[in-house]
């Protein structure tokens, strides 16, 4: 057979060129000798890989891939001293955070500089979006947990704009639905003073840090911090769904009601109530928002989130996935490590165990404290986290002793907002 030079050039640049690398996993089989040498290989991609020969391992643990997977130059190793090595070459090794192998060390959170910021506090004391007395007392309780002058140490510059005041309205009007909806002038007015006063903090380019007060202050503050962020992505963290309508709700109070309010999907739901929200715009499309620790929610809302395709985490889904990997999932599907994030925190997501009932509506089963701090450590971490309220806190509900700890337990929550989960860094 005449072979000529140049086919002898050509079939060698065949069998020098490498196998496809766009498998997951490829397996790279070399003879090698003398013993013991490493053997370094160059992939395509730039990077390399090397190994140390070895015996082959027994029959019953080798790993044998597909025989088309094979190329002309890797036959089934044979027994005899082999250099083998499994490469996932469509993976490269990430730059990982790590200090001493331990990803998030505290050796590493030493290291990080806090992000200073610029921070305006509020207190929304609104009571009427439920029936229970005293919520109107949770801004003066969280304040007492010496938080303020916290974040001021840390080096944040954080000015307090005191309660605000939310009007004088009193004459409680029913309006149609399947039940009456409670005092929807008086939310109407105090949410309209809270939308007022959250858009001025914003313009004032500070970060609005509200203290509520019942979880109907959220009308207010999600329309300011949507009018302000077109791009707005919501956290939502909380036992209840906190989206019935006029038309599905059935106790008929609002702080049950806020989301339908501001999700633009949801627009006229609430029509009958134009004459006190008529200054709410809905801007909020439901696919920027995302529910976490539900486990309490009406009929009428999983229909609306079923109908809306929204991201809603229960508790179950806690289980399955562990806190850390539901907020990956809930910052996905909202593009929320993209985008302007705000996250309304309702105190009832915890376990009641954890703050004693010192809340209008605690359900069991909820959330721990280190699940919330490993929560919002996870959020700041990922996220521009532009916003963030704590609701439905009640001093007068529980134990004086448990009145303290929910205090030291809002401490906590809020020094992780600002990236001192840790304590002082700065
Ligand atoms: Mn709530």
């Amino acid at each position: 057979m005449n072979v000529t030079l140049f086919e002898i050039f050509a079939i060698s640049l065949v069998l020098l060129v490498p196998e496809s690398l766009s498998d997951s996993l490829y397996l790279s089989h070399r003879r090698c000798s003398p013993l013991g040498t490493s053997v370094v290989t160059s992939r395509p991609d730039g990077s390399s890989d090397s190994c140390t020969c070895h015996p082959p391992p027994p029959p019953t643990t080798t790993i044998h891939p597909p025989a088309h997977k094979w190329g002309r130059r890797h036959r089934p190793p044979k027994a005899t001293w082999k250099c083998t090595t499994i490469l996932a070459p469509t993976m490269k090794a990430a730059p990982t955070a790590t200090t001493n192998g331990f990803e998030n060390s505290l050796v590493l959170v030493k290291e990080a500089k806090v992000k200073l910021r610029r921070i305006g506090v509020q207190g929304a004391p609104i009571q009427k979006g439920q029936p229970k007395l005293g919520v109107e007392n949770g801004p003066m309780l969280i304040r007492s947990s010496g938080i303020v002058e916290f974040l001021q140490d840390v080096g944040h510059d954080i000015l307090d704009y005191g309660n605000i005041h939310l009007g004088e309205v009193f004459n409680a009007a029913s309006v149609g639905g399947n039940v009456s909806i409670h005092d929807p002038a008086d939310v109407g007015e105090a949410t309209h003073h809270i939308y007022n006063n959250t858009k001025q903090i914003l313009e004032e380019h500070r970060f609005p840090l509200t203290f509520g007060g019942d979880h109907a202050l959220a009308i207010g503050t999600l329309s300011a911090m949507s009018e302000y962020y077109p791009d707005l992505a919501v956290i939502y963290i909380d036992a209840h769904a906190d989206i019935n309508t006029v038309d599905t709700s059935p106790s008929g109070n609002m702080h049950g009601m806020p989301l339908s309010f501001v999700i633009n999907d949801l627009y006229g739901s609430n029509s009958n109530l134009t004459d006190y929200f008529s200054w709410v715009a809905a801007r909020i499309p439901a696919n920027n928002v995302a529910q976490i620790a539900l486990r309490d929610v009406d009929p009428g809302e999983t229909a609306i989130i079923d109908k809306l395709g929204m991201a809603s985490f229960t508790m179950r889904d806690i289980d399955r996935y562990g806190i850390r990997r539901v907020v990956d999932l809930a910052l996905d599907r909202i593009k929320g490590k993209t985008r302007p994030l705000y996250v309304s925190m309702d105190i009832d997501s915890l376990d009641d165990m954890e703050i004693g009932s010192t809340t209008g509506t605690p359900v069991p089963g909820g959330l721990t404290l280190r699940e919330v701090l490993t929560m919002i450590e996870d959020l700041y971490r990922s996220a521009n986290i532009v916003g963030f309220e704590l609701a439905e806190v009640n001093p007068a509900l529980g134990s004086e002793v448990a009145g303290r700890r929910v205090a030291e337990i809002s401490r906590h929550i809020l020094s992780c907002v600002f990236g001192s989960c840790y304590g002082r860094r700065v």
